[in-house]
């Protein structure tokens, strides 16, 4: 890292709400958003941690946001349930719905939640984690602005578009991933712009088609899928489970809405929760040493789980107090905390 600043994990999270609060967003909405970014900025996710104040403000600037408005949560007969954010950020309606989705997968085996009409900035892997911690595998996903080109494709039609996964594990941290279906998340190129490193190839080409390593032209231009077809199927998938799926907005319809406003898109999002207990018929502890045998064999080859990178972070930095942030970030966000 460049120059960087220690905060305290206690100023991560007063920083944010001192941000949030003096840009008028609603007290509920204020600490439901710092407890997003000081989870993400704990395991170290910087382009999902405090730099996203940025965005937050910037959805207000665009005008479209009531920053105020509570959530409803709406529960049916089937196992679904609705939380509407009703032109609110999206993390309050979450947070109020996810007891609801946890009793409703427990009493069905699986369930889901759809959140409607919010404002969507953060990163996914806290929401399957939490939902892990409670026993429950998870999926969630959400779609963006159209900045991504399908595979063989030369503008944006998808999202970055996010697929993450938690799978519970008895004494251990669950196994979780969180990826954009993008090769890079647009806020990792973000970063890459502020810091004037040039992006690895294969990420993004610039607006005649043409590859490029420079990250000011990725975001003119389009950004690809990883994977090729597959992410650019994959991404597909998520636009229509996440958006038509659950009546709204996919990423053409989210940039459309925002008419060249910037701040966060604006669309829905679909959690999807499984019971282990019912799905196995009871015999859980049998079904978790199957899991944990495939999770042993994976890392006696040498490699990794996906965030174990994150667990190793977020130990580290509740162990010493602090995390470290760029200087530059740091002397950003403190100009957004006066008038
Ligand atoms: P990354 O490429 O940084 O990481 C993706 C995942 O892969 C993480 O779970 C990571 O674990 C894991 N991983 C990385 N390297 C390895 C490895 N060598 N072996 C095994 N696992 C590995 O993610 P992205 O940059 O694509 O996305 C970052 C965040 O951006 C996500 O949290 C996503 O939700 C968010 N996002 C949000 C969007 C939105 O619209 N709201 C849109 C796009 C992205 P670990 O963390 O431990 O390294
Ligand atoms: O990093 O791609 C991204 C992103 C889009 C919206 C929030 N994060």
């Amino acid at each position: 890292m460049s120059a960087s600043v220690k905060l305290t994990l206690d100023e991560v999270h007063s920083l944010s709400i001192e941000v949030l609060s003096h840009a008028g967003f609603g007290q509920a909405h204020a600490q439901a958003i710092a407890n997003m970014l000081y989870t993400c900025q704990l395991d170290d996710c910087q382009s999902h941690g405090l730099f996203r104040l940025f965005m937050c403000i910037e959805t207000i600037k665009a005008g479209k946001i009531d920053p105020q408005i509570l959530p409803t949560v709406h529960e049916t007969e089937a196992s679904i349930i609705h939380a509407d954010a009703r032109g609110g950020m999206s993390l309050l309606a979450i947070d109020s719905a996810m007891p609801k989705l946890i009793e409703k997968t427990r009493k069905h085996g699986i369930a889901a939640l759809a959140v409607n009409h919010c404002f969507h900035f953060s990163a996914l892997w806290p929401e399957v984690e939490r939902l892990s911690r409670a026993g429950l595998a998870a999926m969630a996903m959400v779609p963006s602005h159209s900045w991504v080109a399908p595979a063989g494709g030369m503008r944006g039609s998808l999202g970055t578009n996010p697929l993450a996964f938690s799978w519970p594990r008895s004494g251990q941290d669950p196994f979780t991933f969180d990826f954009a279906t993008s090769a890079f998340a647009r806020g990792e190129i973000e970063l890459y712009r502020r810091a004037g490193k040039a992006l690895p190839e294969g990420v993004a080409i610039d607006q005649h088609g043409q590859p490029t390593t420079d990250a000011q032209a990725a975001l003119d231009g389009a950004m690809l899928t990883f994977g090729g077809y597959k992410g650019s199927a994959l991404s597909i998938m998520i636009e229509l489970l996440a958006g038509p799926l659950i009546d709204d907005m996919t990423s053409l319809e989210s940039m459309e809405f925002a008419a060249g406003a910037g701040g966060a898109p604006h669309h829905g999002e679909i959690i999807l929760a499984f019971d282990p207990n019912l799905f196995s018929g009871g015999k859980v502890t049998e079904n978790h040493h199957r899991a944990e045998r495939l999770f042993a064999d994976i890392l006696e080859q040498g490699a990794r789980l996906p965030s174990q990178r994150r667990y190793a972070a977020r130990a580290r930095n509740l162990e010493r107090g602090y995390v470290e942030i760029p200087q530059q970030l740091h002397a950003d966000l403190l100009k957004l905390t006066g008038p």
